[in-house]
């Protein structure tokens, strides 16, 4: 928070990239609204400076929303494993890190990391634009567009508006003076209802019963609640039970974890200030897996063979905890 980052702009970027050579840019793996916003936006802002650009995302889409709202704003992105790479093309990483877990390693040259999460590293790239004091990610592209002058079209306005509303939780939490700036902007100029809409009907009937299970799971110490799934539940279903226990007036930490036949994953919220997601994370994991996120929000994966078990991970936030309020002290 107020960290001082050295003055980098779009204009730094285009300066590091070779027009005669071809861009990708990559959403992180599974991505958000906000990761294919912010890489949506870029594209477009590139292509009207004749780059020829290509969007892609690690992973698949897991998220019904999203998939909704990449075919109302007809966006064009697709799975890594369906693009074709030239060699010696330019990747740019939009929402997330090179090299982190959860953006899949792609055989292009890196120039560039765009992202409002604290870097687990120095980044090193000849361009990176970290905002870690950010709600998110598409504030940065609403204000590359401002730099230059220029007005987004419509649907990447809308993109936009639905990943700032996203990643702040229809501004409640993390949200600076520049996602205030922006969103009033976009929400003159944008589709505010489509994206509304969007973003409020992001679950179905099917998921009921992953909401009754992680209230009969739910273990509540003080105002810590533990969530551990039975079964593979989408990121997406995840952090809405996440925020759905966050919601309780007792209860200022939340974890919900669920796993597959590979790796258990996380989904961490945090109304404490003392306790901050990215922080306890990185103690509760270290030594069996990775993770990262912001002040209110992160998440993680824990590889299948390193899990300590439901309790035995629940024990570990417990301790990143009391380490913790010993360090505030
Ligand atoms: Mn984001």
């Amino acid at each position: 928070m107020g960290r001082e980052r050295p003055t980098v702009s779009f204009r730094d970027l285009v300066a590091h990239l070779d027009p005669s050579r071809p861009v990708v840019v990559q959403a992180h793996d599974f991505p958000d609204h906000d990761a294919v916003a912010t890489g949506f936006a870029l594209a477009e802002l590139l292509k009207r400076r004749q780059f020829s650009v290509s969007l892609c995302y690690g992973g698949g889409i897991q998220s019904e929303s999203l998939r909704d709202a990449i075919s109302a704003l007809e966006i064009e992105i697709s799975s890594i494993k369906a693009i074709e790479v030239n060699r010696g093309a330019q990747l740019i990483v939009v929402d997330g890190f090179a090299g982190n877990s959860n953006m899949t390693g792609m055989d292009a040259v890196l120039v560039g990391v765009i992202d409002h999460h604290v870097p687990p590293w120095d980044p090193d790239c000849a361009f990176a634009d970290i905002r870690s004091d950010y709600g998110s990610c598409s504030t940065i592209l609403y204000e590359y567009y401002r730099e230059v002058g220029e007005t987004p079209r419509d649907s990447v306005a809308t993109a936009l508006l639905m990943g700032i509303m996203m990643d702040t939780a229809f501004m409640t939490r993390g949200v600076s003076p520049m996602d205030l700036d922006a969103f009033d902007t976009l929400f003159r100029n944008a589709d505010w209802r489509t994206a509304a809409r969007l973003l409020k009907n992001s679950l179905s009937l099917s998921d009921l019963a992953a909401f009754r299970q992680a209230i009969e799971a739910c273990l509540v110490a003080r105002d810590f609640a533990f969530v551990a799934l039975p079964g593979d539940y989408s990121p997406e279903v995840m952090a809405l039970i996440a925020d759905f226990f966050l919601g309780l007036r007792e209860i200022h930490f939340v974890v919900v974890v669920s796993g597959d036949r590979d790796e258990h994953r996380l989904s961490v919220r945090s109304e404490d200030n003392e306790r901050p997601c990215d922080l306890i994370i990185h103690r509760a994991m270290e030594g069996i897996g990775a993770g990262g996120g912001h002040m209110h929000m992160g998440g993680g994966s824990i590889p299948r063979d390193l899990y300590p078990g439901d309790e035995g991970l629940r024990k570990r936030f417990i301790s990143a905890f009391e380490l913790q309020s010993g360090e505030n002290q």
